[in-house]
């Protein structure tokens, strides 16, 4: 139940600073990029990138989502499913490199399934991965290229993540 602070506004909007430039420097610029957010907060998160890339290259990154869900009420059980609920990004991947945006990687199954939906409509030249919080605990062979944050976690700890957009306020905490 208790409640410990990872992140705060001002240290979420420093990562989030950060993930951009490295983003800009691994592809040389941001041509051909194409932010992808992972429905919920995978979406503020990706609006946040792209309007932080805007800041520094003055061009505009296109950005999609993607609504990967996941079932079993129990979230931090195994073998929890991610089934793809919507996969119309929106854009072309044809040809892009596309950085899916994710708020918390936890077992790797929703990148998975993201992998495939997008895979599935147009050969994309590259995928990258971008994820606020990596919790730990990988059931498959993923991992995310640019990291806000890792956070060990036991499997019974949550991370609440909370983003202007669909909460009120900005924040990262650990509750268990
Ligand atoms: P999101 O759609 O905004 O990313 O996984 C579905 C939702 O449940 C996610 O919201 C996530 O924030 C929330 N959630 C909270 N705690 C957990 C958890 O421990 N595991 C999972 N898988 N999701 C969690
Ligand atoms: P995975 O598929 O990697 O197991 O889980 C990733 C997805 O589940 C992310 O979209 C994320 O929103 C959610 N998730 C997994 N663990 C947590 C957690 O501890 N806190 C929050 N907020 N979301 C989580
Ligand atoms: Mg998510």
């Amino acid at each position: 139940k208790e409640k410990a602070m990872i992140m705060d506004d001002q240290a979420m909007k420093r990562a989030i600073t950060r993930i951009s430039h490295e983003i800009i420097e691994r592809n040389k610029g941001i041509d051909d990029v194409a932010l992808v957010g992972i429905k919920s907060r995978g979406v503020p998160l990706a609006a946040m990138i792209a309007a932080k890339i805007k800041d520094i290259e003055g061009k505009d990154v296109i950005v999609g989502e993607i609504d990967i869900t996941l079932y079993r009420d129990d979230l931090t059980e195994k073998h929890h499913q991610a089934i793809v609920k919507d996969s119309k990004l929106g854009f072309d991947a044809a040809g892009k490199i596309i950085v899916l945006v994710d708020d918390v990687l936890f077992t790797g199954r929703t990148v998975r399934a993201a992998l495939d939906a997008i895979i599935d409509q147009g050969r994309p030249k590259s995928i990258q991965l971008a994820v606020l919080i990596d919790r730990g605990h990988r059931e498959l062979p993923i991992r995310a290229d640019f990291v806000g944050k890792n956070v060990p976690t036991s499997r019974s700890e949550v991370i609440k993540v909370s983003v202007e957009g669909i909460d009120s306020e900005n924040y990262v905490s650990i509750n268990e």
